[in-house]
């Protein structure tokens, strides 16, 4: 590049693809120059890998160049900022994501073939950044991509673990972990930003003195046990079509002095690096429990810590531009992303109580004007509660925070509810009965304006159930946001075959106005429209049979129904159901070769919380029912079982497309609200699914008649609990549902072996938490209509363009919308792009 010229202003639209650094020669050009000056290499000896980071640094400086003029914006405009915090941002891979919402991906994959490179073996490349668990962590990064769309000043703030969620294998049946090393070649999307650092101290006791002064205020010192030095390290979110990218900022611990000369000079050597290592653990690893907390010291530090820098880098912004921080919760928002973040209300506290002086009053308003909390489960393990003295001990003044806090709020229940101790007793931010805790969601209650569910059902249950006292004394903070994702990963990207027909049916438009997408509704009745569709969807699974090949080392039939379950494996989203199925289907095949049913293809995935050993048993009977399957020649066209390895954002993208069926089949009343759902729905998958979560919401876009519903509804899981639910009647009264529990129990799919699944019969048939057996009979009756359905191809196909057609409800944009009107009160930022020079490109 020359010397720079002034920018001038010019306008996105009407781009001129060479001059912007868009078109295919310019992107030619940047690719080589990344290849030689950021990679040292020539073409002729590149790597495959050296070449997948030339073309990601070439997008990057695209989005860099962008990315400084939003910034700049944001700043000379002071505009309201929302900060999503999060523990968990499940992004997945950048590369095609980037491309696409520069809206450069065919530029790109001309001027790689230009050079003799094949763009889908670069996106190949990426290493997934698996920085979440699974629902809550995508459904985070879904958001990001909507917000930045829709021109909202956004940060994320979150953890930049070192290694993300494990990397799933299956051995001899079983899962196992390996470890994931996304940052073992670095990372092209992330830009450290060392001076970008604050000292966080943890653990220690408090020191509590008056002041000398007049006033004699009580000033307290918190004296750390140790500091932990966070940095910030930035990747940039572009929305699609616009100029916006966001920031998401993840926070990496290391060491704030990089030696211990003392212990050095002391002659020990160990002790000196010690204090690194141990910082350095702290953002080490992401928990690879879903729904289920860990209560461990290392996870309340990871979450501390990321606030703390996080709500430090907000006051730093607003200490830029105001004296003071009296109008901090107009400058920002704060969407706690479940109680995973919550520690922020006692942290801001401590900063502007502590640290700025301010007065208990005034603080506590504007925290309770700064926060908003989303909860995403009704799981009461998964309900974060902290055991009094480990919290104590690794946040002194917070507990003290916390412990005051509690004394306020209990003295404003107490008037509203005089003389009931059991509602004060019940809302207490700390659990007092037996063993003492501190109770993370009624902290985030309380320090917030507002509370929402993910889904219509959910945030009912959210009022009548676990926070029903707080709906109570509060009915005007909650507040219901049905979740949703981002059409441009999960089809424009995922899907480009459907994407092109939908372009040329309805014109574009439809990726940022998804209800757009009614205007199909009319082609369902159209048998030429009817066979694209079936002819794309066909093109979809004969790659996903590829991928199965490549992962599963299994063949599979692109002509079966694709019958498909992804997600974590929990008890409560029921595989197990889903296998329950797979058998009786089996056994009536075996018992009746003549049956007329659709062929079927059963495939799974998700990984299981490595110290979860149900849910492991789960995965093994999978395995293991697809082995026999699989080796009996009379299922052959029929019925075939596969379990997908290592199920992830980008595996995901090959898979729902390829979908014909969606499993969703939670038992009511237990599924926040899920949002696989939406993808496959968005991607023409027809749902077998339960009363639960979202799936409410789309049976009632989608209609009756094209959804498969079974199951009891969450008024009937209720009532039946409370009659004493005993699922051994259920076994003893339906014959066909002993004979499949009988054949798991009997070793038939381990070869002989009756030890392996008896946890998972004796639980079934003694406690059966989540009532498959009580759903049994429903979900095989619900199947044999899927089947019938799906040998009706014609009708099939109109039930999913339907589907299609009705999904626009989905779209993050429309959930994000809703958060802003609603609750952020944020208004879209226009970025004018200034056009480079050519000699600066
Ligand atoms: C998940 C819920 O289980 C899922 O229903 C929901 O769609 C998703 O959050 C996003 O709201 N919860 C978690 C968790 O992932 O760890 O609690």
């Amino acid at each position: 590049a020359g010397a720079r010229s002034a920018p001038v202003a010019v306008p996105l639209v009407g781009r001129d693809d060479e001059r912007m650094g868009l078109g295919v020669e310019a992107l030619k050009r940047a690719f080589l120059d990344r290849l030689v000056y950021s990679q040292a290499r020539f073409p002729e000896v590149a790597t495959r890998r050296d070449c997948f980071q030339a073309l990601a640094l070439a997008v990057r400086d695209r989005l860099l160049q962008r990315w400084v003029q939003t910034a700049r914006t944001y700043r000379d405009k002071g505009s309201r900022t929302v900060c999503y915090m999060s523990a968990e941002f499940l992004i997945g891979p950048q590369l095609g994501n980037n491309l696409i919402n520069l809206g450069i991906f065919d530029n790109a994959r001309q001027a790689m073939a230009e050079l003799g490179l094949d763009l889908d073996m670069l996106l190949d490349q990426e290493e997934e950044p698996g920085l979440g668990n699974g629902g809550l962590g995508r459904l985070a990064a879904c958001y990001l991509d909507s917000l930045a769309t829709l021109e909202i000043p956004a940060i994320g703030y979150g953890i930049r673990y070192e290694f993300g969620i494990f990397t799933q294998a299956i051995r001899d049946g079983w899962q196992a972990e390996l470890t994931d090393k996304w940052l073992r070649s670095g990372s092209p999307w992330l830009i450290h930003r060392p001076n970008v650092a604050f000292d966080i101290k943890i653990g220690g006791h408090t020191e509590h003195q008056y002041e000398a002064s007049a006033s004699r205020r009580l000033r307290v010192q918190w004296v750390p046990a140790k500091v932990v030095r966070g940095t910030a390290w930035d990747m940039p979110v572009l929305g699609y079509g616009v100029n916006t990218p966001n920031r998401l900022r993840l926070w990496s611990a290391e060491a704030p002095e990089e030696f211990d000369f003392a212990a050095f000079n002391a002659g020990n050597y160990y002790q000196a690096v010690d204090a690194e290592v141990l910082s350095e653990t702290l953002t080490k690893v992401l928990y690879p429990n879903d729904e289920m907390e860990a209560g461990q010291t290392l996870r309340l530090e990871q979450q501390y810590f990321f606030v703390a820098c996080s709500l430090r880098d907000m006051i730093r912004l607003q200490l830029q531009r105001e004296a003071d921080l009296s109008r901090f919760h107009e400058k920002f928002v704060v969407q706690l992303n479940d109680t995973h973040p919550s520690i922020a209300v006692a942290e801001l506290m401590h900063l502007l109580v502590d640290d700025y002086e301010m007065l208990w009053d005034e603080a506590w308003s504007i925290t309770q004007r700064t926060f908003a909390y989303t909860n995403h489960t009704l799981l009461p393990e998964a309900l974060e509660k902290w055991p009094l003295r480990l919290f104590q001990k690794t946040l002194p003044r917070h507990y003290e925070i916390i412990c005051e806090i509690n004394e306020r709020f209990l003295d404003e229940v107490r008037i509203r509810f005089p003389g009931d101790e059991a509602v004060l007793r019940r809302m207490s931010l700390i659990d007092e009965d037996g063993a003492r805790y501190i109770r993370m969601a009624h902290l985030a209650v309380v320090g917030s304006f507002a509370v929402n569910g993910v889904a219509a059902l959910h945030s009912e249950l959210v009022k009548s159930d676990i926070l029903k006292d707080f709906y109570e004394l509060w009915p005007e903070k909650f507040r219901n946001k049905t979740n949703g994702v981002t059409p441009r990963r999960f089809v424009l990207l995922a899907n480009p075959t459907m994407s092109q027909l939908i372009d040329e049916t309805i014109g574009k438009g439809w990726v940022t106005d998804m209800m757009r997408l009614r205007e199909l509704e009319p082609y369902a009745d159209d048998p030429a429209f009817r066979e694209k569709w079936r002819g794309i969807k066909r093109g979809n699974k004969e790659h996903l049979v590829r991928e199965i090949k490549r992962v599963a080392h299994a063949d599979a039939d692109p002509a079966s129904m694709f019958d498909v379950q992804v997600k974590r494996i929990h008890e409560y989203k029921r595989q197990h159901l889903n296998l329950l199925h797979v058998i009786s289907l089996y056994k009536r095949l075996k018992d009746n070769p003549n049956l007329v049913v659709a062929p079927r293809t059963v495939i799974f995935g998700g990984k299981a919380a490595p110290g979860y050993r149900m849910a492991k048993l789960m995965i093994r009977l999978a395995t293991a029912v697809a082995d026999i399957v699989g080796r009996d020649p009379a299922m052959h066209g029929r019925l075939q079982v596969v379990f997908f390895p290592n199920y992830n954002v980008k595996s995901g993208q090959s898979i729902f497309p390829a979908a014909d069926l969606s499993e969703q089949i939670s038992l009511a009343g237990k599924e926040a609200s899920g949002t696989g759902n939406m993808k496959f729905q968005m991607n023409g998958a027809l749902t077998i699914g339960t009363l639960d979560g979202a799936n409410v919401e789309i049976l009632e876009q989608v209609g009756e008649e094209n959804f498969f519903l079974f199951g009891m509804n969450t008024p009937e899981v209720k009532e039946l609990r409370r009659c004493g639910y005993r699922p051994r009647d259920y076994y003893e009264a339906n014959p066909h549902l002993r004979e499949v529990i009988d054949l798991i129990g009997s070793g038939f799919f381990t070869r002989g072996d009756r030890d392996v699944f008896r946890p998972l019969v004796d639980h079934l048939l003694n406690h059966d938490e989540y009532m498959l057996l009580a759903d049994f009979q429903s979900y095989i009756d619900c199947q044999e209509k899927v089947s019938e359905a799906y040998i009706d191809y014609e009708r099939w196909s109109r039930m999913s363009i339907l589907n299609v057609a009705r999904s626009g409800f989905f779209s993050s944009d429309r959930a994000i919308k809703e958060y802003c009107t609603d609750i952020w009160r944020v208004e879209p930022v226009r970025i004018e792009l200034t056009d480079l020079s050519e000699d600066d490109l």
